[in-house]
């Protein structure tokens, strides 16, 4: 036989390895009681149409390694996966090939599934939960009728951007100028009848449950989530619109202020442009203005009015005035697009002393500047805003001379007394536009009654659990209707049906956003084959919370938002153990990749480059036109491109598949270069080179313990030598508690340092053994193989993990005596084997004293003995 057929061949081991652990079902997770349960998992994917890139695995495999770990720690644990199955990119390819997406996705689904197996994920498939399959959507349906039964799903008209051209409601994130952003289409402000989740129900304690014990999240994440719920306090103000002509007036606003401590300084008010008052209290000389600006502020999206800088503020003034309640002093109610409608009472009093926005907007107009703080001497409030809270109340009369700290309380008794106003915490967060125009998502269990001649009544009756799921029908296009109507009115033998009680219906044909699905499928994963409940108590009890969640970071804000949120409800119908769903977070860092763009603007795969390091050329970059040198030219070719790191996918031409690093490295060298590239949560590069690097370490690891010319297990050694002893403890030691910090690309160095400490020669079995279960959640092909070859016949997934000795890392040391001139003057203690730098660096230290000031001749080693320094 050739001596090459003994070296390291994954493509021999893995697949193997992969059947085995599943013809054997090793990952199954139990719901042992005997054991401590473990719950890990990463954020589900989004089936999409190019499968898996390298980016996928990097959180797999952190997740995958700590299942591993706990596994043999004892732990019963539960690892599954599944997908993400409903959105807009099957539709659209639906919509162009003329598929079902259901079908379009499943194909993308085994896929996915393919590329995961290879990989050797340690997942229980038998629990995978595909979101867009009935048996799944059935209970999001169910757990939207217990919210609609609470009083948390209700039907609003709100204003929504409407896009013809898709023939949906888009997300404000969704619209830019105007514009979708995807496509260009134009959008509009429209006012549409929406299924909404009152979330803001639930604001005060999504914002507590932050701070639960045992909580273990990136702060950033907390942070996110903080400024998201947005809370803050402060008082609502009533306003008395002032007569005109001095006339009596009876109409008042409130307006919402944190500051109610500057009250005096409030020298004009803004009403929001859609506020009610405006067109009431606008006087006819200001009548033509007031309109055209109200209409052209109610066509931008809160974003863009917010985004709209300080520089540019637009307002105009609406002709009437206001009485500022604490100094009965007449202001101008202007209207202005900084105010939102939706937040507050959309109506504030305006102190441009000491607000940003208002000390802008009061420049532009010529609006009074009153302080009610004493401002540093030498700061000119006219020209610059005073937003610190530091100095004493002035220009307050009673309240003049107080401190911050004691005026916020007194202003607000004051207002209380007096009947102007009183106190009032606020959200940033609004209830969740739960509705879609869209085809590929769940649809609502909801009937709107109608009349004889199919006229909705408006009443509106859910569907009974029993008749649930009220499945997806089969449309002949997955595009609205003629007549504005969401995909769903196409099927129209599903849409005419009829209530429990007879009466005669129409199904909801909106449905749900894509968001549904992901806000439970961690429960469903306890119980994925229950036909009678969406979990069972038993099984939702034993695996409880979450305790290991691994995702991309953006998601911090909106899929955990809207998942604890549905948590909590189903909490508080006694349906889970816990208040919070994920109890330790962590987010991985992005990879990029290196993408190639000629200066047409066309992206050339890395695959089709090649490098000519010899002859460099100038190039017009497509990225800003700006001259860039490059050596990189497209393979064979004369046309140079330009090197640029970026997020790998479609639109750079720069995605690589994890099947071509499998075949070319192995499953195990994929696994160990996505931990070894860097901390878990960083922002990394991805580099075909690095996978060989550690694809050579898993060679010389094989070596260790086959003997490549007869493909036999090496003889083991009789004993394993201190150094050895120490490297594998120390390793043992980082693999351990890197696992259990999620550290996990420190763990790999170390044991690379091992290997190199062998050189060769075999440990004694039990430490050879040892060295082997460390590296199984990195590399459980290879190690399953070793395993096995040494003579084990059964998988070491369940067998106990190594504890390291602090004997075996203790370092020996010995004393060195340390003379300058010959005279002892001290010792030092140096591990045996430090070398003569680290020594002589001691010993200076230790004799700094009789060195100062002295130049040193000559230094002296005696290893293992004495260090002596010649000055002079
Ligand atoms: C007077 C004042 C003086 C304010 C001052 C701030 C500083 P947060 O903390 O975000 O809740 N405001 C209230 N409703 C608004 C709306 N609908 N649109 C835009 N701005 C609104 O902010 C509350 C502050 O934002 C309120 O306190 C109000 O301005 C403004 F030195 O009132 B303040």
């Amino acid at each position: 036989m050739s001596e090459t057929t003994h070296l390291y061949n994954p493509s021999d081991i893995e697949p193997k390895w992969q059947r085995y652990w599943e013809e054997g079902q090793t990952f199954r997770a139990t719901e042992d009681p005997d054991r401590p349960k473990y719950y890990a998992m990463p954020m589900f994917p989004y089936p999409s149409g190019s499968g898996l890139h390298v980016g996928h695995p990097e959180s797999y495999t952190a997740v995958d390694l700590v299942a591993r770990y706990k596994r043999m720690r004892g732990f019963s644990v539960l690892h599954p996966m599944g997908f993400d199955a409903f959105g807009l990119p099957a539709e659209r390819a639906a919509q162009r090939d003329g598929i079902h997406p259901g079908v379009i996705t499943d194909q993308r689904i085994e896929y996915f599934t393919t590329q995961m197996k290879a990989i050797g994920f340690s997942y229980d498939w038998s629990r995978e939960v595909v979101s867009s399959h009935a048996d799944y959507y059935r209970w999001t349906q169910w757990i939207f009728l217990k919210l609609y039964e609470k009083g948390l799903a209700y039907l609003e008209d709100v204003p929504v951007w409407w896009c013809a051209a898709q023939g949906t409601v888009l997300a404000n994130e969704e619209v830019v100028d105007n514009r979708y952003v995807e496509t260009g289409d134009p959008v509009e402000r429209r006012n549409m009848r929406q299924w909404m989740l009152r979330i803001t129900d639930y604001a005060q304690e999504l914002l507590d449950d932050l701070d639960s014990e045992g909580l273990q999240w990136p702060e950033g994440v907390l942070e996110m989530q903080r400024q998201w719920i947005g809370r803050s306090e402060g008082a609502e103000v009533t306003f008395r619109v002032a007569g005109q002509d001095d006339d009596e007036d009876d109409r008042s606003f409130l307006v919402y202020t944190t500051r109610p401590d500057t009250l005096f300084g409030a020298t004009y008010c803004v009403l929001a442009p859609e506020h009610e008052l405006v067109a009431e209290i606008t006087t006819q000389a200001q009548r033509e203005t007031v309109e055209a600006y109200v209409a052209q502020a109610t066509s931008k999206s809160e974003l863009d009015r917010q985004m709209g800088g300080e520089r540019n503020k637009t307002g105009v003034f609406t002709g009437a005035y206001a009485i500022n309640p604490v100094n009965d002093e007449r202001v101008p109610i202007w209207v202005a697009d900084y105010v939102l409608a939706t937040y507050g009472t959309g109506a504030i009093m305006a102190v441009p002393a000491h607000d940003e926005r208002d000390h802008a907007f009061a420049r532009t107009f010529g609006l009074p500047i009153v302080p009610t703080y004493t401002v540093p001497d030498g700061h000119d409030i006219q020209a610059e805003v005073y937003v610190s809270t530091s100095e004493t109340v002035v220009n307050s009369g009673q309240f003049d001379g107080m401190t911050t700290a004691e005026m916020m309380p007194a202003i607000i008794d004051w207002l209380e007394e007096h009947g102007h106003g009183e106190r009032r915490v606020n959200f940033k967060l609004r209830d969740w536009l739960f509705s879609r125009q869209r085809y590929w998502g769940e649809p609502f269990p909801i009937l709107h009654i109608t009349d004889e001649d199919g006229t909705p009544t408006g009443e509106i009756v859910p569907v009974p659990y029993e008749d649930l799921p009220v499945e997806l029908p089969h449309v002949d296009e997955y595009k609205p209707t003629t007549t504005g109507e969401p995909p769903l009115a196409r099927a129209t033998e599903w849409l005419h049906t009829t209530a429990p009680d007879g009466r005669p219906a129409l199904r909801e044909t909106n449905t749900m956003p894509q968001w549904a699905g992901s806000c439970w499928y961690y429960l469903r994963y306890t119980d994925p084959d229950n036909t009678t409940a969406p979990w069972s108590q038993d099984r939702v009890n034993y695996w409880g919370a979450v305790d290991l969640y691994i995702g991309g970071v953006e998601h911090a804000v909106l899929h955990l938002l809207y998942a604890r949120f549905w948590h909590k409800v189903l909490h508080d119908l006694d349906l889970v153990p816990t208040r919070e769903p994920f109890m330790r977070l962590a987010n991985q860092g992005d990879i990029l990749a290196n993408s190639y763009r000629e200066s047409g603007g066309k992206y050339h795969h890395p695959d089709d480059v090649e490098e000519r390091p010899g002859s460099p050329v100038t190039m017009t970059s497509a990225h800003d036109q700006s001259e860039v040198t490059t050596t990189f030219y497209v393979r064979g070719t004369d046309t140079p491109v330009e090197q640029k790191a970026g997020r790998m996918g479609k639109s750079l031409n720069n995605g690589v598949d994890p099947m071509d690093v499998i075949a070319r490295y192995g499953a195990d060298s994929l696994r160990l270069y996505e931990m070894f590239m860097g901390p878990l949560e960083q922002t990394k590069v991805w580099n075909t080179s690095g996978v060989e690097g550690v694809h050579r370490f898993l060679s010389r690891v094989w070596r260790l313990f086959i003997d490549t010319d007869t493909g036999a297990l090496r003889e083991m050694a009789a004993e394993t030598s201190r150094e050895q002893l120490r490297a594998l403890h120390t390793a043992i030691r980082e693999t351990t508690t890197g696992i259990e910090d999620l550290k996990v690309n420190t763990p790999i160095a170390k044991m690379m340092e091992l290997v190199n400490t062998c050189s060769g020669e075999t440990m004694a079995r039990p430490e050879m053994e040892q060295f082997l279960l460390i590296l199984s959640p990195y590399a459980p092909h290879l190690a399953e193989e070793l395993w096995s070859r040494m003579g084990h016949d059964t998988t070491l997934a369940y067998e106990a993990w190594p504890e390291w000795d602090e004997a075996a890392l203790a370092v020996d040391s010995i004393t060195i005596a340390i003379q300058v001139q010959g005279k002892l003057r001290g010792t030092v203690e140096v591990p045996s084997e430090a070398s003569k730098d680290d020594i002589l660096a001691a010993a200076k230290d230790e004799v700094a004293d009789h060195l100062d000031g002295k130049e040193i001749r000559k230094e002296i080693v005696v290893p293992g003995r004495l260090v002596n320094f010649v000055v002079g």
